[in-house]
């Protein structure tokens, strides 16, 4: 089931999601559920919060060199821990939870996490690439942090503004369709 994308400003993205402590067929519908969100949204990311289900498990499903997006390379990851980082990297990140807004962020280049999978299965997983940006992305959504918490005051003013702008504008969009 498709369901609806929690979007700032909305206080729910602030939440510090709860660890998973039970592998049951709940945890595994909300993942399909988020799994199915997420391609109707073309992201490649998702966090629970997201989708207001604050708990600590997030997916990854991240293009192949043929720029599709595969099930199989679909990645699930519940508790995630950072157990190892090192250098940095830049890229322009953007969040389903943020539409139209996208900036420069600082994150790891490669990254070592300890999580579990669906199952409840300890995993272990090094990253780098966009593999590991994704995952800090997400990652930071578990603690209640956004991409546009890590700008500069510059440019979160930029985003404060061009957001309501979009937000204005989608509104106003959504009146007319409502008189046509
Ligand atoms: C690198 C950086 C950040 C991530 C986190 C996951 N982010 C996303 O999946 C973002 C998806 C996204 C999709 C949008 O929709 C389309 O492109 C059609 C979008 O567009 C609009 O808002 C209009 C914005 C974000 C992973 C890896
Ligand atoms: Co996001």
């Amino acid at each position: 089931m498709v369901l609806n994308i929690v979007e700032y400003p909305d206080k729910r993205l602030r939440e510090k999601s709860k660890e998973v402590t039970t592998f049951d067929e709940t945890l595994h519908t909300l993942l399909d559920d988020m799994y199915e969100t997420m391609i109707d949204q073309k992201g490649i990311g998702l966090a629970a919060i997201q989708v207001a289900k604050p708990v600590r498990a997030l997916i990854i499903n991240l293009p192949n060199e043929n720029d599709e997006q595969n099930k199989e390379d679909l990645i699930e990851i519940i508790n995630p821990v950072i157990i190892e980082k090192e250098g940095e990297v830049y890229y322009q990140e953007g969040c389903l939870s943020v539409p139209t807004f996208y900036e420069d962020v600082k994150r790891f280049e490669k990254i070592k996490i300890n999580y579990q999978d669906r199952h409840g299965n300890t995993k272990e997983m090094e990253a780098d690439g966009l593999l590991a940006i994704a995952i800090q992305h997400e990652m930071d959504h578990l603690d209640g942090i956004l991409f546009i918490d890590k700008l500069s005051y510059a440019r979160r003013k930029k985003f404060e503004k061009e957001y309501k702008k979009f937000q204005r504008e989608r509104k106003q969009k959504k009146s007319q369709q409502k008189v046509a």
